[in-house]
């Protein structure tokens, strides 16, 4: 194989057919705040996500700084979440000056262990932040039943799962809020950007404020925002690449059944299981190889033939410099077993057969190898 093999590659739309689009932009003038675009994806993305109301971001991690300073949860509370994540959902819950509590994860889908929540809600603690990691669903219902329980917010990072749907129901519809990521490595790009979906209108135009430093009018300034605006040249790629998505995600899915095909099924490896009743956007492509050892060995033989497969997500966060030992020491068994293990192999729609089969070469022969 001459050329690497990324973890991923970018969806892009036929190049006339964004420039076709941003030819506008040259006649208005008009290149960010809350613009034509801007708006238009916004409606768009109510209708696809099947969600009541969104706000588009300038990315995703901003978008749920925002979410979370949209609920005025009391300074220095707790907000219980999961560390096998990107480091940008602990870092979100830090700087809005909150603290955050780690629950371990299930070892099925890696998302949070609804049985352990409860445990480690306290008088302070005011949120849970679950995250539907490689766009697997939280235990919404029961996440819900909690929060309901104990008065507490819940704002999913969703950054991974556009598109998934429970028994119909788009999956921003649960909690008060879910924030998604539209990163160029995301199953819909929007080169950066990302949106908070949500249902109550207060939240809507406190976020519509808090992404324009808090602006209300030309001199009224009424909360400490930032400046988390999603420009119109994003906003123009997503609508082009919104029109493509269902063939992206048919071909990732032909992608994921080429993989399931041809990697060896025996008890060194485990691969994720699609639930029936939720509809999968095929983000990402994760293998749990059991023995100790054998995931970086595999990694570091893919790599010698120029494949290159991540670690998602390792380290935990809670074990990153800035927050290690910075926060309550909670045991986090699966979280680390999984953490330790895990593998993302490259996943994008115009993966080709014989760069598949190569892989699945390379982890079959490795797993079989001693170390
Ligand atoms: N919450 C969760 C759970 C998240 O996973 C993320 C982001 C966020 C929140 C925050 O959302 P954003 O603020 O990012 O919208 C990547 C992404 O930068 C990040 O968006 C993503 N999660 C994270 C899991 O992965 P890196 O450091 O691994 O990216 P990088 O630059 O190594 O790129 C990976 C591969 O993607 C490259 O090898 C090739 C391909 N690629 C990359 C870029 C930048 C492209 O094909 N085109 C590109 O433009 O973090």
């Amino acid at each position: 194989m001459e050329n690497k093999v990324l973890v991923t590659r970018s969806s892009m739309p036929p190049y006339e057919e964004y420039t076709e689009m941003i030819k506008k932009l040259w006649d208005s003038h008009w290149l960010t705040n809350m613009g034509e675009y801007h708006n238009q994806l916004e409606k768009e993305l109510i209708d696809f996500l099947k969600v009541p109301k969104v706000s588009l971001m300038s990315n995703g991690h901003m978008a749920l700084e925002m979410a979370i300073q949209a609920m005025n949860l009391p300074a220095g509370s707790e907000v219980i979440t999961t560390a096998f994540t990107f480091v940008s959902t602990t870092h979100a819950i830090v700087r809005n000056g909150l603290k955050p509590v780690f629950c371990d994860i299930t070892m099925d889908d890696y998302t949070i262990d609804v049985s352990k929540i409860e445990d480690l809600i306290t008088e302070n603690t005011s949120a849970i932040i679950p995250v539907h990691v490689y766009g697997n669903l939280c235990n919404v219902d029961e996440i819900q039943r909690i929060a309901d329980k104990y008065r507490l917010k819940v704002i999913y990072d969703a950054a991974h799962a556009f598109g998934v749907e429970k028994d119909g129901i788009g999956v921003g519809n649960f909690g008060d809020a879910s924030i998604f990521s539209f990163h160029a490595t995301k199953v819909f790009n929007t080169i950066e950007g990302g949106a908070v979906t949500f249902n109550n209108a207060d939240i809507g135009e406190k976020l519509y404020n808090l992404k324009n430093f808090g602006i209300r009018s030309e001199e009224i300034v009424v909360d400490v925002g930032a400046n988390a605006k999603m420009n119109e040249f994003q906003a123009a790629m997503g609508i082009c690449n919104l029109r493509h998505f269902e063939e992206e995600i048919e071909k990732r899915k032909k992608v994921i059944e080429c993989y399931e095909e041809n990697l060896c099924r025996n008890d060194g490896i485990r691969l994720m299981e699609r639930k029936e009743n939720v509809k999968s956007n095929f983000a990402y492509f994760p293998i749990l190889v059991e023995k100790e050892g054998k995931r970086d060995y595999i990694y570091s033989a893919l790599k010698a033939e120029n494949i290159y497969s991540r670690k998602y997500f390792y380290p935990l966060t809670s074990d990153q410099a800035c927050f290690k030992n910075k926060y309550k020491n909670v045991k986090l068994d699966n979280a680390r077993y999984v953490s330790n293990r895990i593998l993302v192999l490259p996943l994008y729609a115009d993966l080709k057969v014989d760069e598949i089969e190569k892989i699945c070469r390379i982890v079959n022969q490795t797993i079989g190898e001693g170390i």
